[in-house]
């Protein structure tokens, strides 16, 4: 029966409300996955309704063929399906003009940033997309994707290309455009942009100099922080979402009911009312990031690791577990709380309730593996600075050593520790490096100083914690030998006994 409805197109759209048609595309959007279809698309349809304008939006997949083959043949419509449990609604953006493979076409990436036409590049390319050496947070001269790119000829990584079209763009009058950000990174603005010069700067004489001056002149990389739970799409939502509409529709992405960005209202070449769709501008987004990288996604990581190993194959799933809910609470009071600033007009117990009703969301179906997935990044946006502030007030932050706990047992388990199936369907960029480490250690204190300490890999500041990194070697132990529960009640007790007066994190950022 669905088989044989017509395939969603704009003839065929049955849509309560009228779709909208943007008169020309303004935006260039790198990383054309879920998140950007369920999150900035759904704001930019708003603007569109309310204010009109150019701001249509030309998505760029950065491998994913079949997505863009699937974008062409529904006239650049999908649905947004936005879920809670007991109800699914549905509403189509239709903000796309266009869209192609930027692996296939990278010319065409760096000819569309240097389009006049285009005033502003967003971009989700996730935290593995932007280049840079977690370690150390500058571009990572050894990955080489980088070199190629700075060798010459069509660029490959998305800080390549951003590089390689404002080059361009400065030679054809420099035309002012904003870069905006839409990854979980801190400071998202400031980090792309320390990224694009450091590009520019890599290129051989005075080739990235014009560039460079352009950016000075009239370039804006605004940083925002985005919120949106979204998870991958299954076979069955097709189905449901296809039966719904009447229509076929083979890309629909499913959402939470919430949704929140906030942005820098710095637009060099102007910008959709992405207001009239909810987006907050401010000037405290870098409060918003800390606030929703560190309470929202920090907690998510432990959540997702803990839960995994606890056999749940959702969030909701592990959240439902009391001792991880209890974690899950005791880690954002004792250490992700202090080392905020809360965003004038938050209210922070509403925020934190409200984060526990999201992740509880049953009908999501939001799996712990996606959340585990690349916690190798993830990890060094979410935890090193809030464990350092507890370090320095002379608290051991036990239940992020958990979370790194947790992450290494998924990862890397030591031999003869299975961490079950939902742990072996996480993908990592450095799981082999981390496996290797973990077949020669001997016990979970080997293995967190190699990681933590020898690598480095949440940054030098934690790597020479050693008081830290034997936490976490004790609790990586516990996992193995006792399982994930008597780990979880270790650190939960723990944390109760020290964090007796906390000292507010005005108090303690300079
Ligand atoms: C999650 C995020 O996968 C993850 O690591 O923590 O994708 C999270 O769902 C979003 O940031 C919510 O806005």
């Amino acid at each position: 029966m669905i088989l044989e409805a017509p395939v969603l197109r704009r003839t065929t759209s049955a849509t309560a409300a009228p779709l909208v048609s943007p008169p020309g595309s303004g935006i260039l959007h790198l990383g054309l996955g879920s998140f950007h279809r369920a999150h900035q698309a759904v704001y930019t349809a708003a603007a569109l309704r309310a204010a009109g304008g150019d701001w249509g939006i030309v998505g760029v997949a950065s491998r994913s063929r079949s997505i863009v083959d699937a974008m062409h043949a529904q006239d650049f419509l999908y649905s947004v399906a936005t879920i809670a449990p007991g109800t699914t609604s549905l509403t189509i953006p239709g903000v796309h003009t266009d869209a192609f493979v930027g692996g296939e076409q990278p010319e065409r990436v760096v000819a569309q940033i240097a389009d006049p036409g285009i005033r502003v590049v967003s971009l989700t390319v996730t935290e593995n997309g932007y280049s840079y050496s977690p370690a150390t947070q500058h571009l990572d001269l050894d990955d080489s994707t980088v070199r190629a790119d700075l060798r010459g000829g069509a660029p490959r990584s998305a800080i390549g290309q951003l590089a390689r079209g404002l080059q361009e763009r400065a030679d054809r009058g420099g035309a002012p455009i904003s870069i905006l950000s839409c990854d979980n990174l801190a400071a998202n603005g400031a980090h792309t942009e320390k990224l694009v010069r450091e590009f520019l700067l890599e290129l051989p004489g005075s080739e990235g100099a014009d560039a460079l001056a352009f950016l000075d002149r009239a370039v804006s990389f605004p940083s925002s922080m985005v919120d949106r739970i979204v998870p991958a799409t299954t076979p069955e939502l097709r189905a449901r979402v296809s039966s719904l509409l009447g229509a076929r529709d083979d890309i629909p992405v499913p959402a939470e009911p919430f949704t929140m960005w906030a942005i820098e209202d710095r637009f060099a070449g102007g910008r959709p009312a992405w207001e009239a769709g909810g987006a907050v501008f401010t000037n405290e987004v870098g409060r918003y990031e800390q606030m929703k990288v560190r309470l929202l996604n920090g907690t998510h990581s432990l959540i997702a690791y803990l839960g995994a190993l606890s056999g749940a194959g959702t969030i909701p799933e592990a959240v439902g577990i009391d001792a991880i809910e209890s974690a899950a609470r005791a880690v954002l009071r004792t250490e992700y709380e202090p080392s905020i600033v809360v965003p004038s007009g938050v209210d922070i117990r509403a925020y934190e309730s409200e984060l526990f009703e999201r992740w509880g969301n049953s009908a999501l179906g939001h799996r712990t593996s996606q959340v585990g997935t690349d916690g190798s990044v993830k990890l060094r946006q979410r935890i090193p600075e809030p464990a350092l502030l507890a370090l320095r007030r002379g608290e051991m932050p036990h239940l992020i050593a958990l979370t790194v706990a947790g992450y290494l047992s998924c990862i890397a388990p030591l031999p003869g520790f299975d961490p079950g199936v939902h742990a072996a369907a996480m993908t990592d960029g450095a799981r082999e490096r981390l496996t290797g480490y973990a077949a020669s250690a001997r016990n979970g204190r080997e293995l967190a100083e190699r990681v933590i300490g020898e690598l480095q890999l949440f940054g030098d500041g934690l790597g020479s914690q050693d008081a830290f990194i034997a936490r976490v070697g004790e609790l990586i132990d516990t996992i193995r030998r006792a399982g994930a529960r008597a780990a979880i009640a270790d650190a939960v007790s723990a944390s109760q006994t020290t964090t007796s007066s906390l000292t507010s994190a005005e108090e303690l950022q300079p």
